[in-house]
């Protein structure tokens, strides 16, 4: 991509993520910004025809492979989550299937039955409190708009970011989520990303090389990291070092839509919280004949 092409790339998904807040996103969807004239669904490859995007939200997810809406789960949700979160880790509940995962750098000796010992759950699905996240209607409204109907929640996570120990484990290296996932096919998945709190580049955004989600998927490994990576936190070794890439600055209750093969990391924690988000990835299952 040459050097024009990604400022002019930049300056789109920019004014795109100044929107202040949902409320100006619903006011576009509502007041019948999708002109009949103009819209045209064949040219749509990544986005379903439900008349619940605007077309240029449409427009934007197609180009730049993900989507941010803001202010979409509530505050109590939220509390919510956090709550069943720390319950996990002091033990007091242990739903069946559910992976504790740390940090590297954390030593056996320092695990304590308490948040700083767990940096993600995986795999939520019999922990009713977490799993009403994949559940939540508006959560559900706008996958619907990438997978269509038929929704599936094939994997959940709540990443608990650690504050950096200094030796910058906590960062996650570029990859495709495509990577860890044997379905197919990619254009009917999504992943849901929630921010649990503001997060920005300081406590290790989201940050996104827009219009990846085009190419192909990659071929992945572990980073050669000086101090040490987390388990299965693979990393593409060759992207285009030119690709336009954007930090998604994201209040609590905000949610990225994104593509499986949109390349995306997120940086260290140079803060002394725990950066906390909830994700799922639902896929499209389609109907059978017979
Ligand atoms: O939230 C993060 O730090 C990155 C998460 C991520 O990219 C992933 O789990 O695929």
């Amino acid at each position: 991509m040459d050097s024009e092409c990604a400022a002019s790339r930049l300056r789109v998904v920019l004014g795109h993520l100044r929107r202040p807040s949902a409320t100006a996103v619903a006011a576009h969807l509502t007041s019948g910004a999708i002109s009949p004239a103009s819209f045209h669904p064949q040219q749509f490859q990544y986005t379903q025809d439900n008349n619940v995007l605007s077309l240029e939200q449409r427009r934007f997810y197609e180009e730049n492979g993900f989507l941010v809406i803001r202010n979409l789960v509530s505050d109590a949700d939220i509390e919510r989550f956090r709550n069943e979160f720390e319950r996990i880790c002091r033990k007091e509940v242990k739903p069946l299937g559910l992976q504790l995962m740390r940090d590297v750098t954390i030593a056996k000796s320092e695990y304590s039955p308490n948040e700083k010992a767990v940096t993600k759950v995986q795999d939520f699905q019999e922990d009713k409190e977490l799993f009403r996240y994949c559940t939540l209607p508006q959560i559900l409204k706008y996958v619907q708009c990438f997978t269509g109907p038929n929704i599936m929640a094939m994997h959940t996570m709540l990443i608990n970011k650690p504050p950096d120990t200094g030796k910058k484990t906590s960062r996650h290296p570029l990859h495709q989520d495509l990577h860890y996932f044997p379905f197919r096919p990619s254009n009917n998945i999504v992943c849901a990303w929630t921010a649990m709190e503001h997060i920005d580049r300081n406590n290790g955004c989201l940050v996104v090389l827009p219009g990846t989600h085009k190419g192909t998927l990659k071929p992945h490994d572990y980073p050669q990291w000086e101090g040490g990576v987390n388990i299965m936190f693979h990393g593409i070794q060759d992207y285009d070092e030119n690709n336009a890439r954007v930090h998604l600055v994201m209040e609590k209750g905000d949610t990225v839509f994104f593509h499986p093969l949109l390349i995306h990391g997120s940086g260290q924690n140079k803060t002394q919280g725990f950066r906390k988000v909830c994700i799922i990835t639902p896929l499209h299952f389609p109907k059978m004949n017979g």
